[in-house]
């Protein structure tokens, strides 16, 4: 079993302007997070990969080329999560087939479902198929926010390995390294690497890594190695970039920023918006700044 410990890049998609897959683009997203980023692994169907505006043929077929290029030179976790519970069996045991190292399912959002339901939730996915489970937290999206007690009982299934922390609360994070020290935490905001790193996250899963993956790399293993001047210099440049790629605009600007350094990845996907003539003027203009 490989080891699922590192820095991923939660994937962007490449979507032609009607927003149809661009096969060849995503091809060269992957090709660029290997050869220029140097990840550890792909978080593969995240909020990054605009994943819950697709249907389940496109969702597998993303997991389908990102296996194909990826093949075994980087882990690869697939995120399965849906409110169609469903789908979400069906897509485990999908990339499970393909291979895949391991899945991660977001907690069901929309409705606002009881905690015995989420829990059944990762529990029939995970119980479909032979792999382990990541589960996917992240609060101000989804309006799930689990107690510490509640992730106990979520990891109380051996298959259930870990989580993907996208939430800003350091006191539960610091909480769950303390209980639950053989369970793989993932820090999920890229802008709080540093200190997420510092309280002992197992890695991070982001989707500025897609451009920034060197910084996030510095961080990390500067972190690890208590350089924590060292590491706090290149948090600060990577702030101040990610600051100036949020007030632009996230998935689009990290995708123009790509095109700048040569990679086909695309557009948005609708209801995504398009990108304006002054965004991607000013992506052009961050890119000259950080890179
Ligand atoms: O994009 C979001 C939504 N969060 C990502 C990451 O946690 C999502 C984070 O990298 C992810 O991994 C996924 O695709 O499932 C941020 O984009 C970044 O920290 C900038 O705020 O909030």
């Amino acid at each position: 079993q490989r080891d699922l410990k590192g820095l991923f890049s939660a994937l962007l998609v490449s979507f032609d302007e009607q927003g149809n897959i661009n096969e060849k683009g995503l091809r060269q997203i992957i090709r660029y997070n290997i050869d220029v980023n140097h990840m550890d692994g792909l978080y593969v169907g995240g909020s990054t990969g605009e994943n819950f505006m697709l249907s389940t043929d496109e969702k597998k077929r993303i997991f389908e080329i990102a296996k194909d290029e990826a093949k075994d030179s980087l882990t690869l976790i697939a995120q399965v999560g849906s409110v169609n519970l469903k789908e979400s069996v069906e897509l485990a045991k999908f990339v499970t087939d393909l291979g895949y190292d391991a899945i991660s399912a977001v907690t069901p959002f929309y409705y606002k479902f009881t905690f015995d339901e989420i829990k059944n939730y990762y529990n029939t996915i995970i119980g479909a198929v032979d792999n382990r489970m990541i589960i996917y937290s992240i609060p101000f999206l989804t309006g799930v926010d689990m107690s510490l007690s509640q992730f106990g009982e979520l990891f109380s299934n051996p298959k259930i390995v870990g989580v993907k922390f996208t939430q800003a609360d350091f006191y539960l994070l610091e909480r769950i390294r303390k209980t639950f020290p053989d369970k793989l935490i993932y820090a999920g905001f890229d802008e709080m690497l540093l200190p997420a790193t510092v309280l002992g996250v197992d890695g991070a899963i982001g989707s500025t890594y897609n451009i920034n993956g060197r910084r996030g790399r510095q961080i990390f293993e500067l972190a690890k190695a208590q350089k924590i001047t060292e590491a706090l210099e290149v948090q600060h440049v990577t702030n101040d970039l990610i600051t100036d790629i949020l007030d632009n605009g996230l998935y689009g600007t990290i995708k123009l920023l790509l095109q700048e350094a040569g990679v086909d990845a695309g557009y948005c996907r609708e209801p995504m918006k398009k990108y304006t003539p002054e965004m991607v003027a000013r992506a052009k203009e961050i890119y000259k700044k950080y890179f």
